[in-house]
């Protein structure tokens, strides 16, 4: 059987570092070269590793020509707060970074390339409740542009270049093993750390702003089952939605309350308040559910167990 080689780019961010561990499992760890901007960290340092950054595009090509890759997971990336406080690099590094790297697996017939859209491809004037696969897309974030745009590019690839391009929108993602980088949900990330270091938490969003959210595992999961889901299965090469659970602030508060009763959330909105009002509360995501069969596992208590036992140790 023909083995599969695989390269992640962006592997030290916090959905890098998961979905790296993951490859490990499902294609052994001598076959996977993760790369990021700054060195390995943790876990990472433990298997292949390359210093990369993907704007430097003969480093890229000397990588990937060097490598018979047959697949890459682009995961580099600026994330929505980060973005506004510094658009044209957030332009730069989620455009330029992603056209490299489609350009790149068509030049060295990459059989597989992944890319991660977002909810925040969504915007304002998007039906906000169960938000359907096909609907308005009116981003306000440079971040939501990028994705909205780079979905685009991901279609065209596949359509004109014939690429096997596959990408999710995913909700905000929760996890414990890494810090999270420059995200509007990433408040549901943060508040565990400080619940269990302060019993307290101040929240930059209101408390009933509800937003689609998703545990960790579940989203290295959907990722790698829509990668190895037959391609004829994949109907959609922009980008599919999937959703897992949605929450507010309040209620994630209340969830941990249940092992740390006297854990206490205050509020103060900043900006990141209109990105989220921005965004979908819920998601329907009954085409990735039907064409390849995604099934989410965490709901909100089931996660807080998970993370918080887990933090403990
Ligand atoms: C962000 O908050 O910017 C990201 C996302 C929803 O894509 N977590």
């Amino acid at each position: 059987m023909k083995r599969d080689k695989i390269l992640v780019i962006g592997a030290g961010g916090q959905l890098g570092a998961e979905l790296t561990q993951g490859l490990w499992e499902r294609y052994g760890k001598e076959n996977v070269i993760a790369t990021d901007i700054k060195g390995a960290e943790g876990v990472l340092a433990t298997g292949n590793f390359e210093i990369l950054d993907v704007l430097n595009t003969p480093q890229l090509i000397s990588l990937i020509s060097k490598n018979k890759f047959t697949q890459i997971y682009h995961l580099a990336a600026v994330l929505s707060a980060t973005g506004e406080k510094n658009p044209r690099l957030a332009w730069k590094l989620n455009m330029d970074g992603l056209i490299e790297v489609l350009d790149a697996a068509v030049e060295y017939k990459v059989e597989k390339v992944y890319w991660p859209s977002s909810i925040a491809a969504f915007g304002p004037t998007t039906p906000k409740i169960k938000t359907p696969q096909d609907t308005i897309m009116d981003p306000t974030t440079i971040y939501g542009i990028s994705k909205q745009a780079g979905e685009r590019w991901c279609e065209w690839y596949f359509k004109n270049k014939g690429l096997d391009v596959r990408s999710l929108r995913y909700p905000g993602l929760i996890g414990y093993k890494t810090k999270p980088g420059g995200g509007t949900t990433d408040y549901a990330v943060d508040i565990y750390f400080k619940a269990l270091s302060d019993k307290k938490f101040e929240c930059f969003l209101k408390p009933d702003t509800y937003l689609p959210m998703m545990y960790m595992s579940d989203a290295v999961k959907a990722t790698l089952d829509l990668m190895s889901a037959p391609s004829e299965h994949v109907k959609i090469r922009s980008s599919y939605n999937i959703a897992a659970m949605s929450f507010c602030p309040s209620e994630i508060a209340a969830s941990i309350q249940k092992h740390i009763p006297e854990f206490e959330i205050t509020y103060k909105p900043d900006f990141r308040q209109a990105i989220a009002d921005s965004w979908p509360k819920s998601i329907n995501d009954s085409a990735a559910r039907i064409d390849w069969g995604w099934n989410h596992a965490f709901d909100l208590d089931e996660m807080t167990q998970e993370i918080l036992s887990n933090l403990k140790l």
